[in-house]
């Protein structure tokens, strides 16, 4: 950034290291990203010790006293690419206080850290300056420009700005390869479902479409809408709508303005692997065990931070200084995404989601089906790995008798940052307790709530652990309602910091008032601002804004609250906004915002998953066919005509930034598994690849699939749990069936409740034959029944017509009822129906 500077006759340096005069390498290109600060400081880096920050345009640092050696604090920036023999004009103002030597290199980035170029500016209080000629001796893509500025016994403050390295060649310019500019989701289409596709073309008129079938025979065709120029892409395009073919089949193509598309199918059974997938996801994820070679071939590996050397951690885990005197035991949980850190606001998002994906169908998960070790405990697999996130999310509780006990700490992670590759495993960092959030601490209340009810029927012991931490994290945060995390806590790990908890108050209160029915929950979901305002934003719903998940849960999960009605009709007021959005883009994109988020695709899916909420609550179709055009755009349908889903599709991620998955950089390494998928299109590009090759992106193009683009191309546990939920609504064939139950409660008793339900058969059709099934909100069991046969399986009733009463006319009705017990909470009635797998309503 050009400003003023006080020192109008400031020093210039010139320290002429070659003969070339600086001016003829001064017209050459510039390599140097941001030199100027004007995006902040990426793609800039600092040793552990020191925290970059842009102050009045500069960059600036506090550097420690104390240090030894130059090489002990250092400001660098990376993948500076040198050509032999060409001069480079190197440039920089800087300043120190009080005044010092510093040192500037330009330096092979590993040993023996050949030095190209080296100058001990001396830095005075008032800032220079500094300008310097050197000649390359070698061809490098990935130089390193340095700040040594260690070895002062006391501490002192550097600053920078107007970095300018000239000169070399032109850098790289890149063009991604997008292929064929007819976009399709490359994996296919529903039979039943919309089918559309985005045409990129300079033609401003209609165009011929041709839909062909593996033998390339043309099966359809049509005329093309011209959109215009869409903003998130900057390309002219036309919509295509073939939704009328219905007829399944592999290797489909379409053909317009002289370009086919990428083959794609139309089948009734497209998602059903996809939800398993991106549950699967998570085993290999998990820290504190060995991932089995047997349970997933190719990504064995041994169990990481389990107080083996040379990790650090996670057994007995102190605090950062000056933030607890004690350790604790914190093993277990999973990897946030590609580093090695545990974030409780973003695990609690992350389990909350899986156990949400359980909870809207519990009878679609049964154990057995993610092949994890727990699998054949008779509990659903679904369960099992959401336990493996919830005791750790628990073990993050301040303990009884300590200073805020019962707050939970917001993350634990390594000291400074690690390089990639780094299996888990191998992680050398000290591994530190950051101080306690409210923030954390109701994600800890919010999950352990939803966990006491959803385990209630399998482990009653590990409910109550739950219920009682939720309890003690619920009363701990509204005696602390405002510790933030620092937004300035991001060495070697994020620092996941939120300004405003109210939404997480809201959440929380949320889910302990559905598991436990009581008052004070109700009365602060009543009052809590978030519940009548409109909590539907553009940007979607994710760790940071969760009065969504609060909203979504006392619309879906049966409870007592009195304006449920409104609550659940607010859900469809939120859909009806995504879904506006969604039909006015040409790329059907249920997301539109000037400039894409970080991890744009799963604010992508989480505004499917309010459209998704929608059809369950109403079964209008126009919602259903929202949720499966948007899935298009994931996987193919967009600007770069990439699938963001490793292994689906023809051309999909498979690079996510990891550093255990690091293929990319190790081809002893594998790829992330199928079904992860990347962060996706980010405008803000703080990575030192993005920001070398994306510069200037319009949103959609603001992605690569480079392993070092973590702020485009990263793998979460918040990203794949949204992906799971929405791809289990895909997986869900959802049929309705013409049936109407009444289920009512006659009488109850401590511990124990007698019910009668009927079915009504509001159709045409005879019922010849039924079954009846539904899932009950906790622990609830049948015991004795009259009128049907019934049976129960964790939490899901099957009742079955007998003899007499096996068959339902058109216009009849069948009752049966039965005796229950209900060991605690609340005994809402159950409100998602299925006959013979229809849903009915
Ligand atoms: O997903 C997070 C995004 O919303 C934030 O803007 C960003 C910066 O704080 O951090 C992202 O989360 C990263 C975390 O800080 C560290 N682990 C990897 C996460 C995904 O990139």
């Amino acid at each position: 950034m050009k400003r003023y500077r006080a020192a109008l006759l400031a020093l210039i340096t010139t320290l002429a290291l070659s003969p070339v005069p600086a001016a003829a390498a001064d017209e050459g290109p510039e390599q140097i990203v941001n030199g100027t600060f004007d995006t902040g400081t990426a793609p800039w880096w600092g040793t552990a010790n020191i925290t970059l920050a842009v102050e009045d345009g500069r960059l600036c640092a506090d550097i420690p006293g104390g240090t030894a050696n130059p090489w002990d604090v250092i400001i660098g920036q990376d993948n500076l690419p040198l050509v032999a023999g060409e001069t480079y004009a190197y440039r920089f103002y800087a300043s120190g206080t009080p005044a010092k030597v510093g040192k500037a290199l330009i330096q092979l980035p590993v040993d023996p850290w050949t030095q190209y170029f080296a100058a001990n500016p001396e830095l005075s209080v008032s800032g220079n300056d500094y300008a310097y000629t050197f000649t390359a001796p070698v061809s490098l893509t990935n130089a390193q420009a340095v700040f040594q500025l260690g070895g002062s016994a006391e501490p002192w403050r550097f600053c920078m700005d107007d970095v300018s390295l000239k000169g070399g060649a032109e850098p790289e310019v890149y063009e991604p390869d997008t292929g064929p500019r007819v976009r399709v989701n490359m994996v296919g289409y529903l039979p039943a479902g919309p089918k559309k596709a985005t045409l990129v073309t300079s033609e401003t008129s209609a165009l011929e479409w041709e839909l062909k079938n593996a033998d390339g025979k043309t099966v359809a065709r049509g005329s093309t809408v011209p959109r215009g120029v869409d903003d998130s892409s900057g390309q002219n395009v036309h919509t295509i709508d073939f939704g009328a073919h219905r007829k399944p089949g592999t290797g489909y193509t379409l053909t317009a303005d002289g370009e086919t598309s990428r083959p794609f199918d139309i089948e009734e059974d497209l998602y059903d692997e996809l939800p398993t997938d991106a549950l699967k996801f998570y085993y290999p994820q998990r820290s504190g065990i060995e991932i089995l070679d047997s349970l997933r071939p190719g990504y064995g590996r041994p169990a990481g931070h389990v107080g083996v050397a040379p990790n650090q951690g996670d057994v007995e885990v102190p605090c950062q200084p000056g933030v607890c005197d004690y350790t604790l035991n914190v093993k277990g949980g999973w990897y946030d995404a590609g580093d090695h850190g545990k974030y409780v606001v973003n695990g609690g998002i992350s389990v909350h989601q899986l156990m949400s994906t359980y909870e809207r169908d519990k009878a679609a998960f049964r154990d057995g089906r993610l092949n994890i070790p727990e699998s054949g405990n008779g509990r659903p697999d679904i369960l099992d790995e959401a336990r493996w996130e919830q005791e750790f999310l628990l073990s993050m509780q301040v303990p009884d008798g300590e200073p805020l006990a019962g707050m939970a700490h917001h993350k634990i992670h390594d000291q400074a940052w690690t390089g990639l590759p780094l299996l888990p495993h191998l992680d050398p960092q000290p591994r530190e307790l950051h101080p306690p959030s409210t923030a954390a601490t109701l994600n800890l209340a919010a999950t352990a709530a939803q966990a006491a009810r959803l385990f209630a029927p399998y482990d009653a012991a590990f409910a109550a652990k739950n219920l009682a931490a939720a309890r003690k994290a619920w009363a701990a945060a509204k005696a602390n309602p405002e510790k933030y995390a620092d937004p300035n806590d991001g060495v070697g790990g994020g620092a996941y910091s939120d300004g405003n908890v109210s939404d997480e108050f809201y959440w929380a209160a949320a889910e302990l008032f559905i598991t436990t029915g009581e008052k004070e929950f109700k009365d602060f979901v009543l009052a809590s601002p978030h519940h009548t305002g409109d909590v539907w934003r553009d940007r979607g719903f994710d760790w940071g804004n969760t009065a969504q998940l609060g909203r979504l849960e006392l619309a879906t999960v049966p409870n007592a609250l009195p304006d449920r009605a409104r609550v659940r009709q607010s859900v469809v007021q939120g859909a009806e906004k995504y879904l506006a959005i969604q039909q006015a883009h040409p790329y059907g994109i249920p997301y539109d915002v000037p400039d894409y988020d970080w991890g744009s695709n799963n604010l992508v899916l989480n505004n499917l998953v309010v459209l998704a909420t929608a059809y369950d609550l109403t079964g209008k179709e126009k919602y259903r066919a929202a949720v499966r055009e948007g899935m298009d755009y994931i996987l193919g349908r967009n600007a770069l005509n990439q699938s963001y889903v490793t292994g689906y599709g023809e051309v999909a991620s498979k690079n996510q930034h990891s550093r255990w998955y690091a293929r990319q950089l190790n081809p002893e390494l594998p790829n992330p598994p199928r079904g992860t998928l990347a962060g996706g299109p980010n405008s803000a590009i703080q990575d030192p690849v993005a920001q070398r090759l994306l510069q200037g992106c319009k949103p959609q193009f603001c992605y690569i699939d480079d392993i070092e683009s973590w702020a485009t191309n990263e793998l979460t546990i918040n990203w794949n749990s949204p992906l799971a939920w929405v791809s289990a609504f895909l997986a869900d064939r959802g049929e309705r069936s013409d049936c109407k139950v009444r289920y009512s409660a006659h009488g109850s008793w401590p511990g124990g409740f007698t019910t009668q339900v009927v079915i009504e058969n509001v159709g045409k059709k005879a019922v010849d034959g039924w079954q009846l099934r539904w899932s009950f909100l906790a622990g609830q069991q049948v015991g004795h029944s009259w009128g049907a046969e019934v049976s129960q399986d964790g939490s899901v009733v099957t009742a079955k017509g007998t003899g007499w009463n096996d068959r339902i006319k058109p216009g009849g009705a069948v009752t049966f009822g039965f005796n229950g017990t209900n060991p605690s909470g609340p005994n809402p009635a159950p409100e998602v129906f299925h006959v013979n797998g229809a849903r009915c309503g």
